[in-house]
């Protein structure tokens, strides 16, 4: 794209946008801190390369189509995911799976250590990223049972016990070696296909077993714990252990992060009404962004209107240095390197369209009862050049403005993916 074209429309755009009372070159500063925690997993559809343990995958976790070119070796999951990098503006992060690990022999799940994850970090030292992380309680056949945290097995709940304890001391040596905290998301697929009887019990057991993993304190500065829970899964969908109450409901008892996926709540629930319900009472909060179409798909991040009301609610909030934004969608039915980067450009573009409005002037119009006023404004922002200022946060952040990034994604298809057979 032309770059004088684009420095000219952004100051016709700041002058548009000035008119309303908005500060263009302050959004831009507040987008730029916002550091998206990029998921590893779209780029090898969730499959990970552990040697042992393999077994049913009854995580509910879907990555449909078979599109070519997918990443089969760390190397060349790290070479796409450094490519997607390169065609999203600003400062992310790398989030890896457990399963992610690269280990000499087969080391089961609950023997691993950081040296399985030093190709990752030292990776991302070379390519000035930091890194999050996941215990994986799926795929494995100690979860062959539909359970793991909130198994009845005693032996099957200590095996995953001892899991997530190898990965809070991962975590905590990877923040260590990175010098920021790195951020570990415990999701477990417990569940059901037909109703149990006993819900109290597997929930009994899931908080039992949590309380022996944050019996183990980390350092702050290097890792912190969130949980995600979920409304149902493939499998398992007539009871969750893991459900939204119950660990909200843990983490405000104990002072433990907590995560929401836009994919993990019924279709019609609003995930962005959530962030200021839940915020005041836990110690951070963590976004998974994805995209459900009629249930938990996982499609392919877009800038839709429950992006924008999430990123706007995000931005409202005045709490943004307690929000986590990560990805979290997998689709293998298309170009998985530009599916990374759809979904994360749309997520920094939904961020900036929240940061350009004016809100002082909205809240004010809200208290004195305006309210004709103030839906009438937020229907003339949705047509305000947002464009011509994330195609110049673009350029100044030196990734490809226009659609250049599309050929540039296509190019690497052909020069690359394509040659995996
Ligand atoms: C599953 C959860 C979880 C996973 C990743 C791979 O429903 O959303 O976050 O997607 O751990
Ligand atoms: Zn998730």
């Amino acid at each position: 794209m032309d770059t004088d074209h684009i420095r000219k429309a952004y100051d016709l755009a700041v002058k548009a946008y000035r008119e309303l009372g908005v500060d263009v070159a302050a959004a831009l500063t507040t987008l730029d801190t916002i550091s998206l925690s990029i998921h590893c997993w779209q780029g090898d559809d969730v499959g990970g390369f552990e040697k042992v343990g393999k077994g049913l995958d009854g995580s509910g976790l879907q990555a449909t189509g078979n599109y070519p070119g997918k990443a089969r070796t760390p190397s060349e999951l790290r070479q796409d995911y450094v490519k997607a990098f390169s065609f999203i503006p600003g400062k992310h992060r790398a989030n890896i799976h457990a399963m992610y690990g690269e280990f000499k022999g087969a080391v089961n799940r609950d023997q691993i250590s950081v040296e399985g994850f030093q190709g990752w970090i030292d990776w991302a030292k070379d390519n000035d990223l930091k890194i999050d992380f996941n215990p994986t309680l799926f795929g494995h056949e100690r979860a062959n049972s539909g359970y793991t945290l909130s198994d009845k097995h005693k032996d099957v709940r200590d095996f995953w016990i001892r899991h997530v304890q190898c990965c809070r001391e991962i975590s905590e040596a990877i923040g260590k070696q990175l010098g920021d905290p790195c951020i570990d998301n415990i999701w477990i697929p417990d569940g059901e296909k037909d109703n149990p009887v006993d819900r109290a019990g597997h929930r009994q057991l899931l908080a039992d077993s949590l309380d022996q993993i944050f019996a183990v304190k980390r350092r702050k500065e290097c890792t912190k714990d969130f949980l995600e829970g979920k409304l149902f899964g493939i499998g398992s969908e007539a009871f969750v252990s893991g459900s939204h109450d119950f660990y909200l409901a843990y983490a405000v008892k104990n002072g433990v992060g907590f995560t929401m996926d836009m994919g993990h709540y019924h279709p019609t629930e609003s995930v962005a009404d959530k962030v200021t319900a839940i915020i005041p009472f836990v110690p951070e909060l963590l976004l998974h962004v994805s995209r459900g179409v009629r249930w938990d798909s996982d499609h392919v991040v877009i800038l839709n209107d429950d992006l924008v009301a999430l990123a706007e609610e995000v931005v409202r909030s005045g709490s943004m240095d307690k929000i986590h934004v990560a990805l979290d969608y997998f689709d293998a039915s298309l170009n998985r390197v530009g599916a990374w980067v759809t979904g994360a450009r749309a997520t920094l573009k939904a961020m900036l369209s929240a940061l350009l409005q004016p809100w002082k002037q909205l809240n004010e119009l809200e208290e004195a009862g305006r309210y004709f006023k103030r839906l009438a404004l937020l229907e003339v922002l949705k047509l305000m050049p947002l464009g011509a200022v994330w195609n110049f946060y673009c350029l100044q952040k030196g990734v490809p403005a226009g659609i250049e990034w599309i050929e540039g994604i296509e190019k690497y298809e052909k020069d690359v993916l394509l040659k995996r057979t």
